[in-house]
């Protein structure tokens, strides 16, 4: 594809403003001229050749186009008797460079980015028009049939449209324009528009009206029309352009998506805080801080700032920007009540929503697969569980015993208010991997055999793990435990106050168990500290204090006296329904230590919301079982059912077919 541009008429009507150069090197802003507008448009539409007709001031014209640092390869054809001619008698002096699909332009004319971008767009060809200004008196209209141009010139009223010499002409229907203007400038009619030849094709040409309503498309004729067109190219250059980015690597689709909106106006990048990614995604693997150094240095960004929640209310209402930008993918699907409040809140103020074509290039899915490999890793994985606690405050947690379940704790998502839920990290449970295993919770499953759970979960999913560590064993023990741990990726471990034969909590009094001393544990803590090797794994100190019935009392001065040993988190329990003495220690706690993160396991306390326990200073909420009780009773009723029937077809209604299981199931993590 060429551009044809015009420029060998005299402008003689823009009075001074032309009497040293060419109308088109009028300037239309501190910044640009006619022509240079018209030269960068068409150098980022990605077209490489330009014919440019000259005439008067040629070669003012000519040291001017090659002076603008653009990549364009420019032809100059000079009209020898431009004076005396109309453009029709230029473009046949430059017709042996015009063999092609041409996008055909008058000098003097200025459009905004979208218009151009629609003419290039267009597979028809077509002139740009529109059906919302008044018919000019004495410029070009369009008489339009169908849809399609069927005649241009100053003269025509009826059935016409304003219309502007902006023409995608593709190479078919030009060679039939071309050849009308060959045979008028060859019997001598060259005082007229092209236009006169095309109106003698009776549509032959085949050109499309293309309606650009009130966007700006405008020639420049005289110095009013220089006022106008530089008031309204002000008000599109101050135009802002708002997007919101979550991603933590950036790619080509990015900056095409953001080239095209700078198009549109100043670029406004919202970077998504961590706390409202991980919300909706995962915890991005860069923080929102650098997230927001990238965007600041892609050219021509014009302001970085933070997006705090999924909703855009609260920046749109800040900025206004005049349009926002976003992929078409959130048309339908978990994210369409955020794109509902978008286009509400724009309404009020007269703002556009602009979509773009999701891309769904394979080469932008293999590089976001290729970073959740990377979350995978020990060192990656290792240090999200801290990140995300600062991010999100409160962070919850669901138990995984294998492969699989590590699987549903992964990928189960719950979609609610535009956002997406998911859980953030899994708990590797004692009690859970021993039943799994068919063996009581005593710490008779050994070490070797847990962190093979471990690793059978890591092989296949990306969130960071807490480990249930029992009562760390015997201090000497401890501190190879908390190195293999960091060596697996795992994020924090919890130790229990309890020594002896440790049974499960949710006993209680019921079986014998023995707290630990302040002292012994708080040695325990230390030596697991001074082991640890990586900064940010994480020894949480648990506190069966109320559990074993010593008040709370004994539970605070074992917390604060932990605290001073270096845990990193405290963990308080209860195997209560009711949640009030759970409440009352976080209060006590927290009135004296505002910072260090407190673990809830609330099994028997269910009845509390996740937002409540964040509310009353709680920060990691795990669920400790409920797959596991979810899974047994229905293997147990599946058996059942296969035994009373002696066959499998009864059972079948409520079981999931093994395809949907496999689903599950990765080709690679
Ligand atoms: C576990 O899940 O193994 C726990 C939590 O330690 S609890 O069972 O509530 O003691
Ligand atoms: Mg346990």
């Amino acid at each position: 594809m060429k551009a044809l541009i015009l420029n060998s008429g005299l402008g003689s009507r823009m009075g001074v403003l032309t009497s040293e150069h060419p109308k088109c090197m009028t300037e239309i802003s501190s910044r640009e001229t006619i022509l240079s507008r018209q030269l960068r448009q068409i150098a980022d539409a990605g077209i490489e050749d330009v014919v440019i007709t000259t005439g008067y001031y040629d070669s003012v014209l000519v040291n001017y186009c090659n002076s603008l640092d653009l990549s364009l390869h420019f032809t100059f054809v000079k009209n020898p008797i431009y004076d005396q001619t109309n453009y029709i008698y230029s473009i046949y002096c430059a017709r042996e460079y015009l063999d092609d699909d041409i996008i055909l332009m008058h000098g003097d004319l200025v459009f905004e980015n979208e218009v151009f971008e629609r003419v290039i767009a267009s597979p028809v060809s077509c002139m740009t028009v529109s059906s919302t200004l008044p018919l000019p008196e004495k410029d070009f209209k369009a008489v339009v049939r169908d849809g399609m141009v069927m005649k241009v010139g100053v003269e025509f009223f009826n059935e016409a449209m304003e219309a502007q010499a902006l023409y995608k002409l593709n190479k078919e229907d030009w060679m039939v324009w071309l050849g009308k203007i060959i045979e008028f400038c060859e019997s001598e009619k060259t005082k007229v528009y092209a236009e006169n030849a095309l109106n003698e094709l009776d549509g032959a040409a085949n050109i499309h009206a293309l309606d650009v309503e009130n966007l700006l498309c405008s020639e420049i004729d005289n110095p009013e029309d220089l006022a106008v067109v530089t008031v309204k190219l002000k008000e599109i250059q101050s135009r802002t352009v708002y997007m919101c980015f979550s991603t933590d690597i950036i790619h080509g689709g990015h900056i095409a998506i953001i080239k095209k909106a700078q198009k549109l106006g100043r670029v406004i990048i919202g970077v998504l805080s961590d706390e409202a990614v991980a919300s909706y995604k995962r915890m991005p693997l860069v923080p929102a801080s650098e997230r927001k150094v990238m965007f600041e240095n892609i050219a021509g960004v014009y302001k970085v700032v933070d997006q705090n929640t999924l909703s855009y209310k609260e920046n749109l209402e800040k900025y206004k920007p005049s349009i926002v930008v976003h992929g078409d993918d959130w048309v339908t699907g978990f994210q369409r009540p955020i794109r509902d409040e978008v286009t509400a809140i724009l309404a009020t103020y007269g703002g556009k929503l602009v979509e773009y074509p999701y891309s769904t290039d394979p080469k932008y899915a293999e590089i976001d697969a290729r970073t959740r490999s990377d979350l995978a890793m020990p060192d990656i994985r290792r240090g999200r569980l801290k990140r995300m606690l600062d991010a999100k405050g409160l962070v919850t947690v669901m138990e995984a015993h294998d492969g699989l379940t590590g699987l549903i704790v992964e990928n189960t998502v719950v979609h609610q208010d535009g956002g997406a839920h998911q859980f953030d990290a899994m708990w590797i449970s004692s009690l859970c991997d021993s039943t799994a295993k068919g063996k009581p919770d005593i710490e008779l499953v050994d070490m070797t055999s847990r962190f093979r759970t471990i690793e059978d979960i890591t092989e296949v999913t990306t969130k960071p793990i807490i480990f249930d560590g029992d009562t760390g064993g015997k201090t000497e023990h401890f501190v190879y435990t908390v190195r293999s741990l960091e060596r697996l990726g795992v994020s924090m471990v919890i130790i229990e106050d309890k020594t002896g034969l440790k049974k499960n909590s949710l006993f209680g009094t019921e079986v014998v168990q023995t707290q630990d001393t302040i002292e012994n544990f708080s040695a325990k803590i230390r030596a697991g500290k001074k082991a640890q090797r990586t900064k940010e794994f994480m020894i949480c100190a648990r506190i069966e204090s109320l559990i074993l019935e010593q008040g709370m009392e004994d539970a605070l001065t074992r917390a604060f006296a932990f605290v001073d040993a270096g845990a990193d988190a405290i963990m308080i329990h209860s195997r209560k329904k009711d949640p009030s003495e759970i409440q009352e220690f976080i209060e006590k706690f927290r009135a004296k230590d505002k910072t260090t993160p407190i673990v809830l396991v609330p099994t028997s306390f269910n009845s509390v919301t996740e937002e409540e326990w964040k509310q009353r200073g709680a920060n990691i909420i795990i669920y400790a079982n409920q797959l596991m009780r979810a899974e047994v009773p229905a293997m147990q009723k599946a058996a059942k059912m296969i035994l009373e029937n002696h066959r499998a077809e009864e059972c079948d209604a409520m079981l999931m077919p093994f395809k949907d299981i496999i689903r599950l199931i990765p080709a690679e993590v």
